[in-house]
């Protein structure tokens, strides 16, 4: 008999997708339709984990193996210009209630650019992202200045900043805590635990991998090769993701991109020029915050790199 019902992307092994009808965890494959695409968009994967879709699978069958019918739409998304220069997209996740990006401040070392850019396609689309300092265990005291001085920069722009290790368990509990009843991502470069964390917030689900960071780069070996959700025991689902290489912005108008950092977000209302681009313009409330210290100059600086790149594209 052909069952039809609505379902979650779980995973996207590359031959065919897990789904499961979430809340519940009853895992099925299932492969697309002709050709779905999506309405104007360039991206390499029509179809990503966390979107919800309409199903139908013929029960009977020997082995059943449904069918991707229709994609709901996204509440959320979280999307990247797969290499540069290219106008092909990548969207890593869609309908996520939280995102967590991992950072380390050695093995492998914190890239600011890429958590700036990270982060400003994460308020585009208005997803609560929270930063995951992990491998605290590691932390010397030259690292310590560091880390104090990340967490100023992000605290200061409004982030939540979280210091954690997979190793001692500091603040795990946290964070299980807040994975709780909703959909969640970890992302990050390879190498700083994204893997070992979901083990750590829940030990139960084994089976996942994790690698060793190579000595020679102290950088991680791209261990998670697909983006996969688990169901977490203490509640709620976790997106487990291959270490991102590089992010580039996808769908963004100059004149928004300030928007995107809430520190500059919180003062541009008082610049003189509407719209600013907080570069040449005089009575800049922007660069004026940036020279009293108020926004921290790396952001200020992520920003214009930001805009630079976007010019390249138009
Ligand atoms: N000291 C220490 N090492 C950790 C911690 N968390 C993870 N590691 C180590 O970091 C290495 C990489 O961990 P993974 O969990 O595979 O990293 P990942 O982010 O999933 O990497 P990819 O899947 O390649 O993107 C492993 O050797 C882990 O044991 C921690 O809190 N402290
Ligand atoms: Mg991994
Ligand atoms: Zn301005």
């Amino acid at each position: 008999m052909l069952k039809k019902g609505v379902a979650t992307v779980v995973k996207h092994t590359g031959s065919h997708y897990l789904l499961s009808e979430l809340p519940q965890w009853n895992l099925f494959p299932a492969v697309i339709r002709g050709r779905i695409r999506l309405k104007g968009s360039s991206s390499t994967n029509p179809v990503a984990v966390g979107d919800v879709v309409d199903y139908s699978i013929d029960e009977d069958a020997e082995e059943p193996m449904g069918t991707i019918e229709k994609i709901h739409p996204r509440r959320n998304y979280i999307i990247r210009r797969s290499a540069n220069l290219s106008r092909e997209s990548h969207i890593i996740a869609a309908n996520l209630d939280r995102v967590f990006l991992i950072v380390t401040m050695a093995f492998p070392e914190v890239k600011r650019a890429f958590v700036d850019r990270f982060l400003v396609t994460c308020e585009a689309y208005r997803i609560k992202t929270t930063i995951l300092i992990n491998k605290t265990d590691l932390i010397s005291d030259f690292l310590e200045d560091e880390m104090r001085e990340f967490e100023g920069v992000y605290r200061g722009a409004g982030y939540e900043v979280i210091e954690v290790s997979a190793r001692t368990g500091e603040n795990v509990d946290l964070v299980r805590e807040m994975c709780r009843d909703s959909v969640s991502l970890f992302s990050g470069v390879s190498g700083v635990g994204k893997s070992t964390l979901i083990k750590a917030i829940d030990p139960t689900l084994t089976g996942i991998k994790t690698g060793e960071i190579s000595l020679s780069h102290l950088q991680g070996k791209h261990t998670t090769t697909f983006y996969e959700m688990h169901p977490l025991s203490g509640g709620g689902f976790m997106i487990d993701t291959p270490g991102i290489r590089g992010f580039g912005l996808v769908d963004m108008e100059k004149e928004e991109l300030s928007t995107y950092f809430p520190e500059m977000f919180r003062v541009m209302d008082n610049c003189r020029y509407k719209p600013c681009t907080h570069t040449h313009e005089p009575g800049c409330a922007v660069k004026a915050a940036v020279e009293s210290g108020e926004i921290a100059a790396q952001r200020y600086e992520s920003y214009l790199g930001m805009l630079e790149e976007e010019n390249k594209y138009r």
